[in-house]
């Protein structure tokens, strides 16, 4: 340990709360502690604030409709579109300004700016190409591209012609694709040829096509050029295919008028992993989400046109879509899209790409957090970093020490951070500190929103004292939130409010939310959240689904049965961990082990890969016959096992531990 990390480590140790800097207050967009009791006493009108940052064509009725819960409505027969918002409306003012900084790779020889002049043009070209195309309003597109600028061009120019997107992660398989675009009805893709990782050119239009063989409907595709000449591979394009580029030419100059869209319009589907093998189709509207996401971005992330912010999330997860597209983007900054990772060329780069651009914020994950510390503090203490103003963080809870490191070392103690707890399903940021106002509590994401009513329960649904661990809830509904699954209402009252609410009432005040995810309360009212109650792994911040991974396992030949469990891991938080029962006739082999590992990433993608996969002639299981999860968590963290009388096969669980521990 360096004699800065003891400095530290004996100073801020002690320290479990932090003001926010004075100097960050007197410029907040948010500063007033008031804020909290105004939106209690004027809930929900409270949130025509956040209408307030839209452009509306039309104005809305009602700012809450809840005559149908769980099937809320927000800002009733309001009329919109998002694209407008996110690029029209700043024209007059900022057409010259810099909507999204591209950093891309490789390094230093591919950075784009977009002007918001530039981008809206762009949009509309490819807008008006995708109408030729023959999209129409509410048509389901599936985008399925990295960190390119195409990706959130093509999202804005769905948005503009009234067809919902469904980003797929990039990083995800084939399979994945398939699955979602199959869920979506989706008959439209647009991807891209392919893309660097760590300066090498990486093959994305196989894997594309790949996906596509399984693709029950003929889909119409367009690939975007990313890559040059010599380093292009040598693909052959199937009929219905066409590039993005010649699609854009033809359309040069074109305008396309943005459709008005009812505020309850669905903007984009997500797709997200759930406690069955199916994943969730989370629907967000046009009205509700993209207030929420401009609303926070300006209260939580304390982004104002001037600034130059900086979220290191991929746009093919939530954080992308709500805190690197909508959010900035309406409020008229310029947002960064970086394709890289933050350790190539080497683990200056995001310290570089920071001081060269002069961020003034930087939303990352614990993960990210965690693996900058074990580097080092030298390469962010050789940068000058000081353009910072604000650090976020999301995806996972973050420890303490995390916390400190990242609010000395990358904040040198001035700027705020704030925790920021939220879901794909919430639209946007739920719990957390307003960094002008709260005071932060490392390990803690802080009090709900102002707004917002959350609570931590036990089983029963009574709240827990403070101190104790139970579910955390969300009482009241709030404008950014998911409005059903996908063609599944049924699911959507299942999964999220079955468990806490009264599913025979009419009344609203008998519904509440579960996000599925553990929480402590302190007596001040903050929240820490603990993780997943479900069989959900937050893996580096990205949720998988055991499910899912089991499934992919058991398809593997050779395989009988399997189980997947979260282990902990220094960097990825969890890893996740299997243990697989072989077929009759079939060797616990080196080479049954790397088909599962494919397995696994063929069916959902590398970022699934396991850690570790034991092989075991049966897993422990309850007398009832469901497998005991817990144990095999144990097992994966070395743990105590505690009680395991209740097994009806206690002896397999000290073979396995003993497979673990010679592994
Ligand atoms: C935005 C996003 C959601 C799950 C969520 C929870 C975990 C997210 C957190 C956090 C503790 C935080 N989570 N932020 N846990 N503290 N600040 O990550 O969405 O991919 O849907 O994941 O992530 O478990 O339920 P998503």
């Amino acid at each position: 340990m360096s004699e800065t990390d003891v400095d530290l480590e004996a100073r801020l140790a002690e320290q479990d709360s932090f003001e926010p800097p004075e100097s960050f207050v007197e410029q907040a967009n948010v500063s007033d502690p008031e804020i909290y009791d105004e939106f209690e006493n004027n809930w929900p009108e409270c949130w025509e604030a956040a209408a307030d940052l839209l452009e509306w064509t039309d104005d809305y009725d009602q700012v809450l409709d809840d005559s149908n819960p769980p099937f809320y409505q927000w800002f009733t027969d309001g009329e919109l579109n998002a694209s407008a918002n996110c690029l029209d409306r700043h024209l007059e003012e900022r057409a010259d300004e810099a909507a999204i900084e591209w950093v891309g790779e490789p390094v230093d020889e591919d950075n784009r700016t977009y002007t918001y002049g530039e981008l809206h043009r762009e949009v509309n070209e490819f807008a008006a190409a995708l109408r030729d195309l023959g999209v129409e309003e509410d048509d389901v597109v599936t985008l399925y591209m990295p960190m390119i600028p195409e990706l959130p061009v093509a999202m804005l120019a769905c948005a503009r012609i009234g067809a919902p997107h469904s980003v797929v992660f990039a990083g995800f398989s084939a399979d994945a694709l398939a699955t979602r675009m199959n869920a979506a009805d989706s008959e439209y893709l647009v991807t891209c040829d392919g893309y660097y990782r760590r300066g090498d050119p990486l093959d994305h239009f196989d894997k594309a096509t790949t996906g596509l063989d399984g693709v029950e409907h003929a889909v119409d595709t367009v690939v975007v050029e990313r890559l040059p000449s010599e380093d292009a591979f040598p693909n052959t394009w199937p009929e219905q295919t066409r590039g993005y580029d010649e699609l854009v030419e033809n359309h040069a100059g074109e305008t396309v008028e943005p459709v008005d869209r009812d505020a309850e319009d669905m903007l984009f589907l997500m797709y997200t992993s759930g406690t069955t093998g199916q994943p969730k189709g989370v629907k967000h509207t046009t009205g509700g989400y993209l207030s929420w996401a401009a609303w926070t971005s300006q209260a939580v992330l304390d982004i104002k046109p001037d600034d130059t912010y900086f979220c290191s999330a991929d746009i093919g997860w939530i954080t992308g879509h709500s805190y690197i597209v909508y959010g900035p983007l309406a409020l008229g900054t310029t947002t960064m899209m970086y394709e890289g990772t933050p350790d190539y060329p080497d683990r200056n780069r995001l310290w570089e790409i920071i001081e060269e651009y002069e961020a003034n914020q930087l939303y990352t994950a614990p993960t990210a957090i965690r693996a900058f510390m074990k580097w080092g503090e030298e390469y962010p203490d050789s940068h000058d970093l000081s353009s910072l103003r604000l650090l976020g963080t999301v995806g996972e809870p973050i420890n303490p020490r995390a916390w400190k490191w990242y609010y000395k070392h990358i904040g040198d103690e001035s700027c705020p951070v704030v925790d920021t707890w939220w879901q794909t399903e919430t639209g946007g940021m739920m719990l957390t500190t307003l960094p002008g106002v709260g005071e932060m509590k490392p390990g803690s994401a802080g009090p709900p929103l102002p707004g917002l009513s959350a609570d931590v329960v036990d089983m029963s649904g009574s709240p827990v004292g403070a101190g104790e661990a139970g579910y955390l809830v969300v009482n009241k509904p709030w404008p950014g939130m998911l409005r059903t699954l996908y063609n599944n209402d049924d699911r959507f009252i299942n999964e999220y409010w079955r468990e806490y609410s009264n599913v025979d009432s009419d009344d609203s005040a008998d519904w509440v939310y579960f996000p599925e995810d553990g929480a402590k309360l302190d007596e001040d009212g903050y929240i820490t959240v603990l993780g997943r109650v479900d069989d959900v792994l937050n893996v580096s911040g990205h949720r998988l689904g055991t499910m899912e991974i089991e499934s992919a396992i058991v398809g593997v030949e050779g395989v009988a049965e399997a189980a997947v469990v979260g282990g902990d891991h220094d960097i990825k938080g969890e890893a996740v961990y299997t243990y697989v029962i072989t077929e009759d006739g079939y060797e616990e082999t080196e080479e049954l082990r790397e088909a599962i590992i494919e397995g696994v990433e063929d069916a959902i993608g590398p970022i699934a890969r396991p850690e570790a996969v034991i092989f075991t002639p049966e897993l422990p299981k309850t007398r009832s016959g469901k497998i005991m999860r817990r144990l095999l968590e144990n097992i994966a963290n070395a743990e105590d096992l505690g009680d395991t009388s209740t097994l009806r096969n206690p002896e397999v669980v000290e073979d396995i531990q003993r497979k673990v521990q010679s592994d």
